[in-house]
């Protein structure tokens, strides 16, 4: 049983291996499915230049660039699956046979025979059983990866050029809202914590809570290589991400209490294709991977339970929502915090009423909280754009609230028209039930004085950015 370990509790060679085989993988042809350059095309590829960052400047140091167009087409290669309840599944297949390929490199090379992957444990920037020291060290790239400065001189293989943050702020590094949902999948609210109902979705747009928060954000956080999707594999930090998310998704069933994954056929019997170690073709169905233990792995450690849940709000995932309001022209982002305002829904057309419920609920648990989401639909832009924090304010305050943090990972693709996208932008939810309770517990509260704020954590360059559509969704009060 191979136990994949938490990167800052290794006090072994697993990283020394580690950057050895990115090496010894580098080396090989981009047309060779064990290659450094072939995995991380399996994820995505792309020769866009977008502002301030250019994919092809990347790519283009593959050994064996350019690759044939029928590779380029095939069904191994652009594969990644986000936006859609196939995220999870897929990159834990992805990640086996990485793994599987990393392992037996490094046997070649004369290393041990069960190199394993490790995980970067971000999550634990909230522990409170760990010094204040130790929670900044979770949610900075582990110091075997290089800085700002350039390689860590002992790990060479594990550096690359192109990162943008090498610290994680520790908002992008949540965990906790994404464990605290119920339901892995639901078509109610977008707000579930594996995504949507879709197909094969290489650029989807029902993006799960763990998948926005804190999967996305992480990798926008980090930004250029890591934060285009046609790039991101190529940093070898992205296979630790994603051992993390991996993680979650255990610990997560692991909380019993009603979350399980889908019985759905769908999802059960859908099927994606691998290369091996031998570079055989393997086909692998969703159901074969939803059990940590048929697989032959396991983590150090769960998610643990000293981090407490964001919110003490009980998840109705059968819950029917109303729309509130919404906006009613695109929102165009700059670097700075935009404010916009809301158009109401006429309140006989209206059946969830938060403001019916100010004054009396000053009492009230917050398990009767009414669940509250603010939907951002059709974003769309171009570039690598950081996180951008989403904040309510009331109509001629000053205060702002903030709600959470979404990272529009895939951007350029999910705006762009083509063979495999529709150009819709990317879709994302966040949950703002806790801050709503609170407001509407204040005196002077009036919902419809409500304006949602957006603001990126850093400015946005050359990049663009616009989101189509700002709504506010409340529970149904029947
Ligand atoms: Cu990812």
């Amino acid at each position: 049983m191979r136990i994949r370990q938490n990167i800052n509790d290794l006090n072994d060679d697993t990283l020394l291996w580690y950057s050895r085989a990115v090496i010894e993988m580098k080396k090989r042809d981009i047309t060779d499915p064990t290659s450094w350059w072939y995995q991380g095309a399996v994820h995505g590829y792309g020769v866009e230049a977008l502002p301030d960052f250019s994919e092809r400047e990347v790519w283009s140091q593959a050994t064996g660039f350019p690759p044939p167009q029928s590779l380029v087409d095939s069904e191994f290669w652009q594969q990644c699956q986000h936006g859609t309840w196939y995220f999870l599944p897929w990159h834990r297949m992805y990640l086996m046979f990485f793994e599987e390929i990393v392992a037996k490199t490094v046997q070649e090379l004369g290393g041990p025979a069960d190199w394993t992957l490790p995980y970067w444990n971000y999550c634990n920037a909230y522990n409170p059983a760990l010094s204040e020291r130790e929670q900044v060290e979770a949610r900075r790239i582990p110091e075997a990866f290089g800085s700002e400065d350039g390689p860590n001189q002992e790990y060479p293989g594990l550096w690359i050029k192109e990162r943008a943050h090498y610290e994680i702020q520790k908002r992008n590094v949540s965990c906790s809202q994404a464990m605290q949902r119920q339901a892995f999948t639901t078509e109610v609210a977008r707000a579930s914590f594996g995504g949507g109902v879709t197909g094969f979705s290489h650029n989807g747009s029902s993006t799960g809570q763990l998948e926005q928060l804190p999967h996305n954000v992480v990798h926008v956080d980090v930004g250029e290589v890591m934060g285009d999707p046609n790039t991101a594999a190529l940093d070898p930090i992205f296979w630790l991400h994603h051992a993390n998310i991996d993680r979650l998704w255990q610990s997560w069933l692991n909380q019993g209490e009603g979350r399980e994954n889908p019985g759905n056929k769908k999802w059960r019997d859908f099927t994606f294709a691998f290369h091996n170690a031998q570079s055989d073709v393997v086909k692998v169905a969703v159901k074969s991977v939803e059990n940590l233990a048929d697989l032959g792995y396991t983590y150090s450690a769960n998610y643990p339970d000293n981090i407490e849940v964001d919110s003490a709000t009980q998840e109705k995932p059968d819950a029917l929502l109303d729309i509130l309001a919404a906006s009613i022209s695109p929102t165009q982002l700059s670097s700075n915090a935009v404010n916009t305002e809301l158009e109401f829904v006429p309140k006989p057309q209206r059946r969830a009423r938060i403001k019916s419920l100010a004054a009396s609920n000053k009492s009230l648990q917050n398990s009767e909280a009414k669940q509250t989401f603010i939907q951002l639909d059709n974003i769309v832009g171009e570039g690598v754009i950081a996180p951008v924090d989403v904040f309510i304010k009331l109509k001629g305050r000053t205060e702002r609230h903030y709600v959470s943090s979404i990272g529009l990972f895939g951007l350029s693709n999910a705006s762009r028209a083509d063979a495999r996208n529709n150009g819709n932008g990317l879709n994302a939810t966040v949950d703002a039930t806790e801050i709503v309770h609170t407001l509407r517990q204040a005196v002077d509260w009036d919902e419809e004085q409500l304006t949602v704020e957006l603001e990126p954590q850093r400015a946005l360059g050359n990049a663009r950015l616009q989101v189509g559509r700002i709504s506010i969704y409340s529970e149904s009060e029947n």
